[in-house]
């Protein structure tokens, strides 16, 4: 009788935390290596970008994704690639983004044509890109420990990159933030700094710290984040009173879990909480090669220390709601299943329905306290007939609102706006685009919806 009564609480809770999931918060590609900045209001989320059904770290383009709710994530696919540098060979993985004066830098690991590591930095006029690269060289070619970079301005301007595995470098960015200023400099790598490595002894780690290094700054205490070893990593942090050490170590912020080997720590404060960014094997197919970014809140004690956080299913609230009554690219999303990524330069980004069945839920839609009477999507399909795209409220299963036909277009350079008129809806709801169809792949391509009144 106990165990049952156990297993249905077991059944319940997985239930629950399964209709709240949103980590990991993209699920249409797999992401890895958060990179967050915060902007004019809006998060702007860099990763890195797993290929699908990697066995290594098969990686070849930066991804962005932004938000202003920190549910619903807006796909504006990849900014920057590997081969948009000259000198790169391969391997775009853990990048690093900054604003200074109304440009946009991204610090990117890149392994060269003479197959050293080296960390490129790409400039732009805004965060959506185009970037490029003004050096035409790597910024920074030290040595082989060259990846994972991590900006920091300081309260005086000063700027600093910091990065390196398994030792953690710094140095001084000029103003131009695309040269450095003075000797790249080592974090000495000491038990007082990083703590001390558990496990089987290991001359070249003799310390927890690994790789990932993030700077933070919060009442005048200055907090280094990093990927932990042994592998499979955890996350750890240490503080100091200078960016220039000595640092303590404080111990872990989040043990290993997730199923990846590698975890990536990042830390942001927007609209007046703070964000942990890091990284999972929590999609289907997810491995230490097809990894996710997730996002939760975290709190700091009093005295600047941070208690030891377990992964969690996210962020359960939108911070603002979404007005149905403005265009929403498709691939705004709080959570899918079954949908894929794509862009192409007929529409730019847009996502693909993998299977009958493929949803995208988007959060915290108002539509206020008159109802909409129609809505308009721009889809395609490459099938003849009986692909249709159902509106729901509140659930994949919850109130129909519209049913939209999915025309055969041909393909997905070609499309159409189809509409229907809608039940009534009023109130904040969240929205379900659910995809009917037969079975195979690639059943409807979706672009963009909008309701109107
Ligand atoms: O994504 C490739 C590498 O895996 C990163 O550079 C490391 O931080 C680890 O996440």
């Amino acid at each position: 009788m106990r165990r049952t009564f156990s297993l249905l609480i077991v059944l319940i809770s997985f239930g629950t935390s399964f209709l709240k999931a949103q980590n990991p918060i993209i699920q249409t590609a797999y992401t890895a290596d958060p990179a967050p900045m915060v902007h004019d209001g809006k998060v702007y989320l860099y990763t890195s970008h797993d290929e699908d059904n990697s066995t290594w770290f098969t990686m070849d383009d930066w991804r962005l994704y932004t938000t202003d709710d920190m549910v619903n994530w807006t796909d504006h696919g990849a900014v920057l690639e590997y081969s948009d540098f000259d000198w790169g060979l391969k391997n775009a993985w853990a990048p690093a983004a900054i604003e200074r004066d109304g440009k946009f830098y991204l610090y990117v690991p890149i392994t060269d044509r003479n197959n050293q590591n080296g960390i490129g930095v790409a400039v732009a006029n805004n965060p959506y890109g185009p970037f490029i690269d003004p050096l035409g060289k790597p910024m920074v070619s030290n040595s082989n420990a060259d990846i994972d970079p991590a900006v920091f301005i300081d309260d005086d301007g000063q700027a600093y990159m910091f990065w390196g595995n398994p030792v953690c470098y710094f140095v001084k960015l000029r103003e131009d933030m695309i040269t450095t200023e003075g000797e790249i400099q080592q974090i000495p790598n000491t038990i007082e700094a990083f703590g001390k490595r558990e496990g089987e002894k290991n001359e070249r780690r003799p310390t927890t710290y690994e790789e990932g290094p993030w700077v933070y700054k919060r009442n005048d205490i200055y907090y280094l984040f990093f990927a932990a070893g042994p592998i499979p990593e955890h996350i750890g942090y240490s503080t100091s009173k200078s960016i220039n050490g000595p640092w303590k170590y404080q111990g872990k912020l989040m043990p290993t879990e997730g199923g990846s080997f590698t975890n990536h720590p990042a830390i942001i404060d927007y609209k007046g909480k703070t964000y942990f960014f890091y990284h999972n094997a929590g999609l289907p197919g997810g491995s230490g090669f097809n990894r996710s970014v997730c996002v939760q809140e975290i709190e700091f004690n009093e005295d600047g220390s941070i208690d030891q956080v377990n992964m969690t299913s996210g962020i359960g609230e939108a911070l603002k709601t979404l007005s149905p009554y403005r265009k929403t690219e498709a691939e705004t999303i709080a959570w899918s299943e079954g949908f894929k990524a794509k862009s192409n330069e007929v529409v730019g980004n847009f996502v693909t329905a993998m299977k009958d069945g493929a949803y995208i839920k988007v959060k915290a839609v108002d539509f206020g306290e008159t109802s909409p009477v129609s809505i308009t999507a721009r889809v395609g399909s490459v099938h003849n007939n009986n692909v249709s795209l159902e509106v729901r409220a509140d659930a994949r299963d919850g109130k129909l609102l519209a049913t939209l036909d999915v025309p055969l277009t041909g393909g997905d350079d070609r499309w159409k706006l189809v509409k229907s008129e809608v039940e009534e809806i009023t109130g904040v709801r969240d929205l379900f685009f659910v995809v009917k169809g037969p079975a195979p792949t690639q059943l409807m391509f979706f672009d963009y919806w909008l309701f109107s009144r």
